[in-house]
């Protein structure tokens, strides 16, 4: 335990030593600013500041000037993550539409150039648990100062603004509708494989069946999950001849039992191919195999596969 907060510790000054040496003398304080994510933040909420935590982001809050770069980086070697600008109502997402992510592997980085003053929160839309806040404050007029530094800086936020509203323009349209995602992964454990499903609500009621050549070797009707994390153990090992076929479908979401009230997707439907030669690497490129495929078909109601 000790010793991860010392790595989160060096990362962030790592992160923030290399911003300051980018940055020109003339830029007031927030002209950039670094949010990384917390290590493990995807598999306990311990970091929440609703569980008592100090927030899953760090900073939590952030402060960045209009026309400022926000660097999101997501530090977690445990995990998948997005920044996603909107809130979460009790386990209900609400993007806003003003920035997303995209699903960040670990290492990977989103910049974001705010346009406008305020409070902007954001969220993971894989752990809503997660949440941040922006504050967007008018630029120092400091900054103004010195011209040449003014131009080059319009000139650099120009470019990046550009960038940024192509990975906006290519994200926002995915990743609206989501309502219901499941990422499976797998390992092997005591001669059969685990499965563990991750959800992004809590609460959900589904049915998981897992065949393999044709054979079930796993099926429960009517599960619920009142955590995001559910794990099963299937006594079957998957290869790349005869891989394990798994399959999510959602019931609802809601107390167990009280069917009448269940609200959100019913039928939808995850699968993932299970050979054990996957190690967490490839466990997590087919998490975001699965995230792209239900996002962008969400709208449509397509059943997901590959
Ligand atoms: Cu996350």
């Amino acid at each position: 335990m000790k010793t991860k907060a010392i790595s989160s510790i060096f990362v962030l000054f790592a992160i923030a030593a290399g911003m300051a040496s980018m940055a020109p003398d003339a830029f007031a304080d927030h002209a950039e600013v670094a949010i990384v994510t917390v290590d493990e933040s995807g598999f306990s909420q311990t970091c929440a500041e609703a569980q008592g935590g100090s927030g899953c982001y760090v900073p939590v809050t952030a402060t960045v000037d209009v026309g400022g770069v926000v660097t999101m980086t997501n530090t977690d070697p445990t995990g998948v993550h997005t920044f996603t600008s909107g809130t979460v109502d009790g386990f209900a997402p609400s993007p806003d539409g003003v920035f997303d992510t995209g699903v960040l592997m670990s290492g990977d980085a989103f910049e974001w150039v705010p346009e406008a003053a305020g409070e902007q929160p954001y969220y993971c839309m894989l752990h809503t648990w997660m949440i941040g806040t922006i504050i967007v404050q008018e630029a120092a007029a400091e900054e103004h100062a010195d011209d040449h530094a003014a131009e080059e800086a319009a000139a650099a936020e120009e470019a990046a603004a550009a960038e940024e509203a192509e990975h906006a323009a290519m994200e926002h349209a995915e990743a609206e509708d989501v309502e219901l995602m499941v990422m499976i992964s797998d390992a092997q454990v005591m001669g059969g494989t685990q499965i563990e499903l991750e959800f992004n609500v809590l609460h959900l009621n589904y049915d998981l069946t897992a065949t393999q050549n044709g054979e079930v070797v796993f099926e429960e009707k009517g599960l619920h999950s009142m955590e995001l994390i559910a794990t099963h153990q299937i006594d079957a090992l998957g290869s790349d001849e005869n891989p394990i076929d798994v399959e999510v479908v959602s019931l609802g979401i809601g107390a167990p039992g009280d069917e009448d009230s269940w609200t959100g997707p019913v039928g939808q439907v995850t699968t993932a191919k299970v050979v054990p030669e996957f190690g967490t690497i490839a466990m997590m490129v087919l998490a975001v195999a699965i995230i792209s495929i239900v996002a962008v078909t969400a709208k449509s109601r397509v059943v997901p596969r590959f």
